[in-house]
Parts: C-alpha cells; sequence; structure tokens
C-alpha cells in the first residue's frame, strides 16, 4: 500500500515481497538508481554555473575537469550501477557498446541488465529547461554467472521488470513501477531524500494536449497531420491546447498528470522517427501502461516489437487511451 509521505527506501522495503522474484537484488537496483538520480541532480542544478567555473572542455578553479553534463550523467549512472555490484550488463545511449559487468567473476549471481538514457532532452539544459534520465530493467535470458550477451538487452518491452524515469524539474522526481502501477517521489533537496508525494498516478483516459514538434508538419505522414488537424478543430471539447517542450521526460510527466498526447512520428526526414526504442520508448510505454495510458507505434503496441539492434528507432505515440486510439485511427485510415 503506498501511503503518502513514505520516503522511497521505506517504500522499497515494503514493497520488495511484492516483486516477481524476490532475492533483494531488484531493490538494491533501484536503491542504486535513487543514489545516482541524486548526485545526477546535484550537478545539473549547478548547470548555470559553469560559466562562472568553467565550461565543457576546460579545468575548473578546483583543477578538475569539466565535463559536459550527460556525459556526466552517463558517467555517474554506470559508476553508480557497477560499483554497487548489482547488475550483469548495461547498455546506454551515451555508448556505441553495451558493458558488460563483472565477467572476470564466475561466481557472480546478477540477475539484470540496465539500459538508461542517463540526460534526455540534453539541449535543453543550456536554457534552464527541465531535463530527464529514463531506465528500464530487465531479468537476463542468458545463464546467470556468464557474461552477458546482446540478445539479453535486445528483449520485448512486455518482458520489462520495472521502468521509470528522474525529471530534474522544478522540483526533482523519482517516478517508476516495478509493473505494479506508478508511483511518483520528490526529492527534498535539503535533506536529500524522496518523499512519495504522488502514489498511483494515473493518465486521465482523455486528455486535450497535444505534444508534438509542429515544426517537422511538412515531413509528418498524412493521418498524423489530420490527427493534428483533429485537436485543432472547433468542435465539442476540441481544439486541444498544443505543449511541447522537446524534453520526453517532462512532456510525458505533464500528460500523464493532466490528461494528453505526446507524438514523435516517423517523417519524410527520419523514417522511424527520432526516439530510441530500448532507452526511450519502451520504459515510457511500461510506465504508460502501468498507468492506464496507451503507447503505440501508430499501428502496434510499442511493447510488443522485437528489437534488432541496441539504438532502433520507432515512432512514437504516448499517452491518455482514448486520445492514442484516435491518432492510430487516422493512421490506420490513411496508411
Ligand atoms: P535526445 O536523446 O538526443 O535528448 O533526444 C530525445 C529528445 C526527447 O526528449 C524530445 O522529446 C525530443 O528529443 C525532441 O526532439 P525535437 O527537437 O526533434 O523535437
Ligand atoms: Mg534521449
Amino acid at each position: 500500500m503506498a501511503k503518502k509521505n513514505q520516503t522511497l527506501g521505506e517504500f522499497i522495503i515494503e514493497n520488495q515481497a511484492s516483486f516477481k522474484y524476490t532475492s533483494g537484488e531488484l531493490s538494491r537496483l533501484i536503491n542504486s538508481i535513487r543514489l545516482a538520480a541524486k548526485v545526477v541532480n546535484h550537478e545539473v542544478n549547478k548547470a548555470g554555473l559553469v560559466d562562472i567555473i568553467g565550461a565543457a572542455g576546460e579545468t575548473n578553479i578546483q583543477g578538475e575537469d569539466q565535463q559536459k553534463l550527460d556525459v556526466y550523467a552517463n558517467d555517474k549512472f554506470i559508476q553508480t550501477l557497477t560499483n554497487r555490484n548489482i547488475v550483469c550488463g548495461i547498455a546506454s545511449e551515451e555508448e556505441d557498446d553495451f558493458i558488460v559487468v563483472n565477467s572476470q567473476d564466475e561466481n557472480h549471481q546478477n540477475k539484470y541488465v540496465v539500459l538508461i538514457d542517463p540526460l534526455d532532452g540534453s539541449s535543453n539544459i543550456d536554457v534552464n529547461v527541465s531535463v530527464g534520465t529514463i531506465f528500464s530493467i530487465y531479468r537476463r535470458v542468458t545463464p546467470v554467472g556468464t557474461p552477458v550477451s546482446k540478445e539479453d538487452f535486445l528483449q520485448k518491452g512486455s518482458e520489462q521488470v520495472a521502468a521509470g524515469y528522474v525529471v530534474y524539474g522544478t522540483s526533482t522526481m523519482l517516478v517508476y513501477t516495478t509493473g505494479d502501477g506508478v508511483n511518483g517521489f520528490t526529492l527534498n533537496p535539503a535533506i536529500g531524500t524522496f518523499y512519495l508525494s504522488h502514489p498511483n498516478m494515473e493518465f486521465p483516459e482523455d486528455g486535450k494536449i497535444y505534444s508534438v514538434n509542429e515544426g517537422n508538419y511538412i515531413h509528418f505522414p498524412i493521418g498524423v497531420k489530420k490527427y493534428i488537424k483533429y485537436c485543432q478543430e472547433e468542435e465539442g471539447d476540441r481544439p486541444y491546447t498544443s505543449r511541447y517542450i522537446g524534453s520526453l521526460v517532462s512532456d510525458f510527466h505533464r500528460n500523464m498528470i493532466k490528461g494528453g498526447i505526446y507524438m514523435y512520428p516517423k517523417s519524410s526526414k527520419n523514417s522511424n522517427g527520432k526516439l530510441r526504442l530500448l532507452y526511450e520508448c519502451n520504459p515510457m510505454a511500461f510506465l504508460a501502461e502501468q498507468a492506464n495510458g496507451k503507447a503505440s507505434d501508430g499501428f502496434n503496441r510499442i511493447m510488443d516489437v522485437q528489437p534488432t539492434e541496441l539504438h532502433q528507432r520507432i515512432p512514437f505515440f504516448c499517452g491518455s487511451k482514448n486520445m492514442v486510439e484516435k491518432a492510430e485511427e487516422f493512421m490506420k485510415e490513411n496508411s
């Protein structure tokens, strides 16, 4: 039972027994993500100071090398997950290939792999707009004790055991699911503790917000163009409101609370859209479904897609159920 104001640490312990496989390993893993999120949050919040204490590629007054924040976030998450020795493999949007953890040690019993987009929407950092971290967790399919291989990462989204995001916004929140609903925790920066602030988050079935980069309009498929026109039509509860931050985590977070749809369709410029199936779409799809929403590539359920490449891209339609279904209707009629 989610109790408001419970700390994330308490919540993890209390809910450990409800995980499908209880060994404490998944709890430890989520605890590490919590820790890395706090470290990255601290750095993201200082982003504006970089100009004063030294820009990326330079050395700051303490003699430390300044890093770009997305590189920093990538390093911190990977370090935390490998140091605590609780995963057997990591794949990151920032890395070309997956990372094998613990391959030297035959006795290691770690069962989970983590896929991560350490700092999504990072083009927003320079202008003080929210960014996020997205993570996705699977049980490995190859035998425990052997080095992980690509097939451990190329699993359908429906195999995820947990997924979540951290949004570094006006306040910092960690929102995640282990397949039993979605809960959101807000960081109290003064004491560095996440508190359960948003128990059992759910998308309203209908919404009035559509989020899409309309600058790409002329390149969109006809179904998307018609759906956008439908959103803008004066009829019933329409026109809808257009809201697009350009930071998937923030756009998703707002739409989950208020009701809305996020779209990154394919276009005549990008035949598979922009977003990555493994690091962005699958975890968001798992959260959406756990929150009563829906995620689709315009025709099919995102989490049913069999991945073939680590950095595969896919068109993405995600949010309030009725809105996603309406967009799918337009896609089908015009395909
Ligand atoms: P990134 O992983 O390079 O940060 O790109 C992903 C981001 C999403 O957060 C956001 O929704 C989208 O790219 C915005 O793209 P665009 O600027 O083309 O609208
Ligand atoms: Mg990204």
